[in-house]
């Protein structure tokens, strides 16, 4: 990797070569790579517009030029914030082809989380919308820079739709091929200069981490695992050629980008959909139209999707199998989801950090029912430990470790923070409570991390606890999840104030002032006279989680 931080070592490296999980290519490569092999078949759909895997890879060549023309090249990082749409692919292949780091920031954070992406990251351009959901990121962005100061390295903001004072991303298209020495003749001898000589160990794009500490952290990935991750689900799902997925969720999810989702399709020849928004509605307009065969889904969306179906005006009878992850799926609608939408039900228990579960296409229903599945490769090491780091009979919940040739070794410049999050000899741990079974299938029963699962959608309490202090009412605070039947777990917020508690739309208002994304407001705010404490003087979360209960 370009920056020095924990990695895998020479041997490991060595077995997860030879054991042909790294491959020694680099994205950009594969994709000159898939356009030679299956250049006249679609690879990417976005409404009417249609990108073969030629266009996609003269597509790429010519984002790389017009980012080279901005000064962007090998290892700098460039922070992608697209909503669901063609472009974020596009974006992310010309990136590639420069050896450049996509950092893959949601649609919904704001200002608090995009400066702290920037700034840790140290990025050298954002590539953003005009406006998302009645939102407008050029704003945003102006907020950020003005946030940086002269010290920053953002030089550049590129809008995707109307740039305002920007960069406009469609002048690239303007760009002549034969302008990028990377481009024009595509030969074999260019796929290798493909990215201005990046190695396939490099960092080749960096996932935002859920966060269980203040901000989230940033998850290097390089080409050689990132690849292996797609490839390994790719096989487990059985996607070929024939295969057409829908993007349902944010496109730059690791779930949706390469579980095996964007990724692991273009890798198999297969074509990509693009849906703008997750409902039911379009996402079956668009199965029907588009004859679409997987996607994927967090838990929160599957009883809007049963419902829609039970319509009966909608033809799926294209699409095979649908994913499910994120957060724990309930087993009722496990049990539901397969023959309400006649589909395979997949279990998906993943992290940014590395390791995914899958439930096997085969796998019998109970399993797919009732468990999350167990690791894509065979290499992935799973050790299930007791509160002092001992290994417990199978059967028994205790936390997930694990480490392999896709999990990291170490967040990005987070030191400290690595000499807590991994174990001595390199397994991640991931703060998730599971019970493994003898056929090595993996239940989540629990989290011992402080966050909050919010139907798929991570809330790190320190980050939101720290905010609530800002507001003048309140003097102490503690988020915690509780139980909700829509989203699997809601937050609440336990404030201490001197006189009357906010309500919780002031709360909100008062969180997205400071800037930080809507998703992370409290969903309910309680006056508590004290906070409890536990034996050792830290917040007794699950104290108050009964007090709701009373
Ligand atoms: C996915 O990735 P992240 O990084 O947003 O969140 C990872 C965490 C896990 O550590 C676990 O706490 C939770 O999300 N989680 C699940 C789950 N899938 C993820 N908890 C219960 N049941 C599940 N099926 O969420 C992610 C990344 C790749 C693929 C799928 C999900």
């Amino acid at each position: 990797m370009t920056e020095t931080q924990p990695t895998w070592s020479e041997a490991e490296s060595a077995r997860y070569r030879a054991a042909g999980h790294w491959q020694g290519v680099t994205f950009g490569a594969r994709l000159r790579q898939a356009a030679s092999f299956h250049g006249g078949r679609v690879a990417l759909v976005d409404g009417d517009r249609r990108w073969t895997y030629a266009d996609l890879d003269a597509e790429a060549d010519r984002v790389a030029a017009g980012l080279r023309g901005l000064g962007i090249g090998r290892g700098d990082r460039v922070v992608v914030q697209l909503p669901n749409c063609a472009e974020f692919v596009l974006v992310w292949f010309g990136l590639q082809r420069l050896g450049a780091v996509p950092v893959h920031a949601m649609p919904g954070h704001r200002r608090r989380e995009i400066s702290h992406l920037v700034r840790l990251a140290d990025a050298v351009a954002c590539v953003v919308p005009d406006r998302h959901a009645r939102f407008d990121h050029r704003q945003l962005m102006s907020e950020v820079r003005a946030e940086q100061g002269p010290g920053g390295l953002l030089r550049h903001v590129i809008v995707v739709g109307d740039p305002g004072p920007y960069d406009d991303f469609v002048p690239f298209d303007a760009v002549r091929v034969d302008a990028s020495p990377a481009a024009s003749t595509h030969t074999d001898a260019d796929a290798d200069a493909d990215a201005d000589g990046t190695d396939s160990a490099d960092l080749a794009l960096l996932l935002l981490s859920g966060g269980t500490t203040g901000l989230p952290k940033l998850i290097p990935r390089t080409h050689d695992d990132y690849a292996y991750n797609a490839r390994a689900c790719a096989d487990i799902c059985a996607l070929d050629a024939q295969t057409v997925y829908l993007a349902v969720l944010p496109i730059g999810f690791n779930f949706t980008f390469a579980c095996p989702g964007v990724l692991g399709t273009l890798m198999a020849g297969g074509t990509v959909v693009v849906a703008p928004d997750p409902s039911p509605q379009t996402a079956f307009a668009l199965i029907e139209r588009e004859r679409v065969t997987m996607t994927s889904l967090t838990p929160p969306l599957v009883p809007h999707w049963m419902d829609e179906a039970s319509s009966g005006s909608w033809d799926l009878g294209s699409l095979a199998v649908v994913q499910v992850g994120g957060a724990r799926l309930p087993e009722d609608h496990a049990r539901k989801l397969g023959p309400a939408l006649g589909v395979t039900v997949q279990q998906v228990f993943g992290m940014a950090e590395g390791l995914i579960n899958l439930t096997r296409l085969d796998d019998p229903e109970n399993l797919v029912c009732t468990t999350q599945g167990r690791p894509v490769s065979p290499d992935d090491d799973v050790l299930v430990v007791d509160a002092d780091g001992r290994p417990v009979p199978d059967g028994t919940a205790g936390e997930l470790l694990t480490r392999g040739p896709y999990t990291l070794r170490g967040y990005y410049r987070a030191e400290e923070h690595n000499r807590t999050a991994f174990t001595p000899d390199g397994y991640y741990r991931s703060g998730d409570v599971v019970r493994r079974l003898p056929t090595g299938h993996l239940v989540v029963v629990g989290r011992i991390k402080d966050q909050i699962n919010r139907g798929g959608e991570k809330i790190p309490a320190v980050e939101v606890e720290e905010q609530l202090l800002t507001h003048p009412a309140i003097t102490a605070a503690a988020l915690v999840g509780v139980p909700d039947e829509r989203w699997g777990e809601r937050s609440v917020a336990f404030v201490v104030c001197a006189g009357a508690a906010p309500g919780t739309r002031e709360v909100a208002l008062h969180l997205k002032e400071r800037g930080l994304a809507a998703y992370k407001a409290p969903d309910e705010v309680v006056q508590v006279p004290s906070l409890p404490l536990t034996a050792v003087g830290k917040v007794d979360k699950t104290a108050l989680t009964l007090l709701l209960r009373r």
